[in-house]
């Protein structure tokens, strides 16, 4: 307290319940825009964590640093990423409640980045007794460069952006060292493995094996390390300049597969996916509307040794479908048809590849001894809210993600600061804020819902269409004051939606969504004959990706949404039962520039992450709130019937302290345990007494031995 107390003036107040002016969203930016540009990056709204992306190195995360941030009071500190990480594991231990750490913020904000410092801080926290613990550690941090490689990818907004959204539970026994984790994936976005915008890339590890892993298994693979030689690399429209390092990424990669136990065998057999993935991709066709044949065979040949499948049922599996009603019939596929077969092959192949490398780390995860896990920690990071120029459905998708998330923080830090009240037999006034739900409610419910509208249309019988979908969305969902169409103005009266778009208004922004491409993605579809031929491949991967229970199963699969709907709600509520941390990541500008705090796009970010309505919830009560014997132990020397010395129950101390202070008794309450101050100035009238009384102790006592 005394630390923030003093910085304030230099490097403005390290916690947002000290603005005197709390309402004031100028002063808010203008407090951290003064302390970004001392390079503090962090700052407290109570106990939740703002960050701002410093897009460089800051010297932040040494042992040293980590050091400090061990076994402390939380805000005995100045704020940092630590303290959340810290203040989580001990509690967690101290009172056996699992614990979570959500964090939260736009593509790029920052969000990936802190949710590895929060690992790294644990695992060189936490309790070390064996061997054993010491690879558990390991593995949980080498999970990461594993899952980035395959899993994230350059976009516009990142140039490493999480295309999927990623949950960690760490496990620990009950002396706090880590005995393994689950980690659980949400939605890769797989579209970019056939397609990239301008300036994208697909996923890192296509590039990292051409750059990282030299001629002899380049040959093995048949592949160059010329990433133009490969369809799927070059369909970005611009070039894409390269901040990543691909060739020590790859090393990096390799020693990550090594620690997470995954075999010579299997790590021979990924790359073979990966390259199988790549060959496929530069497989063409020719042939005119009604049927298509391959342009050349030394692709799919390649692939099919790769895979170890027959490249004669492969190319028939890519060119032509068995339909069976009555008896099987096989129908030729046209040239666009192929086209679709083929990445529609290449995106399945990748997807389960993903989630199967998630499979396979959660085994090299899992506790030895399940009995001793005991408490765990959860991580949250996925994919940040994206407008782009076109947003399709994966953005839908990735928003959706968010407007959950930012629902878990409204109802989680209302209902803790509500509860926190009640506990302490606190009055208190609610503070009224905005509430997203009526968004999730416009996506999710049902019948009339997005997500239910979009999965009848794809289940219709006759000829369901994006247009057939948009018409009928539109129509029902006109009167919606979040959902915009092109028969429908825009909130300056403008007609700027196309007739194949439809807009939402999100709670970080609007976005117009394209229709194109929703009922497929959402639908699907691989042909049964080309999940035949994956499922006979002697590549143990793609072998148990494609199962043969699945080609029996009668069972029509989930649409993609609603698979997705159903893990973020199970995510939900297994987080309402864990006690949540909070990080709100900030991005200072667009171009990802370091020093550069452009005002109104933090302002943005600040109003959409309901950081103003956090502060008002936190401040509408009491801004600071304190244990009794905390209180008492700090301020006792202004009052002479509690110094020098004091053995009564600390409340009534606190009591006694406040009297002779005279506080107002409008200012303060006394809680069960904790004392709760309403304005940050009463503080700061107290510790300038203090300060005053310690110059007054001191001058004595330097009067004493001058005496002596
Ligand atoms: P995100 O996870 O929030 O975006 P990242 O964590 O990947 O964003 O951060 C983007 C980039 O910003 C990183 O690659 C770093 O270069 C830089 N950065 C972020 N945090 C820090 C920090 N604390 N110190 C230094 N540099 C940082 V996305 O996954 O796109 O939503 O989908
Ligand atoms: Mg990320």
């Amino acid at each position: 307290m005394e630390k923030e107390l003093h910085a304030r003036d230099k490097v403005g107040l390290q916690d947002f319940v000290l603005l005197e002016d709390y309402t004031n969203i100028d002063a808010f930016i203008d407090n951290l825009d003064r302390r970004f540009k001392e390079d503090l990056i962090y700052t407290y709204i109570g106990p939740v964590l703002v960050t701002v992306n410093p897009y460089k190195a800051t010297g932040l995360y040494s042992e040293e640093v980590a050091q400090v941030y061990r076994n402390i009071n939380f805000y005995e500190e100045p704020p940092h990423i630590f303290a959340v990480a810290d203040t989580a594991y001990r509690t967690m231990l101290r009172e056996h409640r699992d614990q979570c750490v959500l964090i939260s913020g736009e593509s790029g904000a920052g969000k990936t980045e802190a949710s590895k410092q929060i690992l790294q801080h644990i695992a060189s926290t936490c309790v070390n007794h064996s061997t054993d613990v010491e690879r558990v550690k390991d593995r949980l941090l080498q999970s990461n460069p594993i899952l980035e490689a395959f899993g994230n990818a350059k976009t516009n907004r990142n140039d490493n952006s999480s295309r999927f959204g990623k949950y960690m539970d760490i496990e620990f026994d009950f002396k706090g060292a880590p005995t393994g984790g689950v980690i659980v994936n949400y939605l890769l976005e797989k579209s970019r493995l056939c397609q990239q915008a301008a300036g994208e890339r697909n996923f890192h590890v296509f590039y990292q094996l051409l750059a990282g892993a030299g001629p002899e298994t380049l040959e093995a693979l048949e592949l160059t390390a010329n990433t133009e030689t490969y369809f799927y690399l070059t369909q970005a429209s611009e070039a894409q300049d390269n901040s990543r390092d691909d060739t020590a990424d790859y090393s990096d990669l390799t020693a990550a597969l090594d620690v997470c136990h995954f075999s010579a065998d299997e790590q021979a057999e990924l790359l073979q996916v990966v390259a199988a993935v790549l060959h496929l991709g530069n497989l063409g066709f020719i042939g005119d509307a009604a049927q298509a044949t391959i342009k050349d065979f030394a692709p799919a040949v390649v692939v099919a040794k790769l895979l170890g499948c027959d490249d004669s049922e492969l190319c028939n599996a890519l060119t032509q479908r068995t339909i069976s009603t009555f008896e099987e019939v096989s129908t030729p596929l046209t040239r666009d048809q192929a086209i679709s077969a083929r990445d529609a092959l290449a995106k399945a192949i990748y997807e389960r590849l993903f989630s199967w490398m998630v499979r396979r780390i959660n085994t090299a995860l899992v506790s030895a001894d399940s009995e001793t896990s005991h408490n765990v920690l959860g991580l949250l990071d996925v994919y940040g809210f994206e407008i782009f120029k076109y947003n399709s459905f994966e953005q839908f998708c990735i928003n959706y993600c968010n407007e959950k998330l930012q629902q878990l923080f409204i109802s989680l830090t209302l209902r803790s600061e509500q509860e926190e009240y009640l506990k302490e037999g606190i009055e208190w006034e609610p503070v009224t804020y905005f509430d997203n739900k009526i968004i999730c409610e416009l996506v999710e419910s049902k019948p009339y819902g997005i997500i239910a509208l979009l999965d009848e249309e794809c289940l219709r019988p006759g000829d369901p269409t994006d247009a057939s979908f948009l018409k009928k969305m539109s129509g029902i969902l006109k009167r919606h004051p979040h959902f915009l169409s092109h028969e429908t103005t825009d909130f300056q009266g403008r007609k700027t939606i196309r007739r194949e778009e439809f807009r939402l208004v999100h709670y970080a922004g609007e976005v117009t969504y394209s229709v194109n491409g929703f009922l497929e993605k959402n639908s699907d579809l691989l042909f049964r004959d080309l999940k035949q031929v994956m499922a006979s491949t002697k590549n143990s991967i793609t072998s148990a990706c494609f199962s043969l229970d699945e080609l029996d199963s009668k069972k029509r699969p989930e649409t993609v949404v609603t698979q997705f709907k159903g893990s973020l709600g199970a995510l939900m509520e297994a987080l309402l039962f864990k006690e949540p941390s909070y990080v709100r990541c900030i991005k200072p500008n667009d171009e990802k520039n370091p020093g550069v705090f452009m005002e109104e796009i933090v302002r943005h970010q600040v109003k959409y992450l309901g950081l103003m309505e956090n502060l008002r919830v936190r401040r509408a009560g009491f801004a600071y709130r304190r244990p009794y014997d905390i209180f008492l132990r700090r301020y006792k020397s202004l009052c002479p019937a509690t110094w020098p010395n004091y053995s009564g129950p600390a409340r009534e101390g606190v009591q006694l302290l406040c009297d002779h202070l005279e506080y107002d008794s409008n200012n303060y309450k006394m809680g069960k345990t904790k004392i709760f101050i309403r304005f940050p100035r009463v503080l700061f009238t107290t510790e300038d007494k203090l300060q005053l009384r310690k110059e007054e102790l001191a001058a004595s006592i330097q009067a004493m031995y001058k005496g002596v």
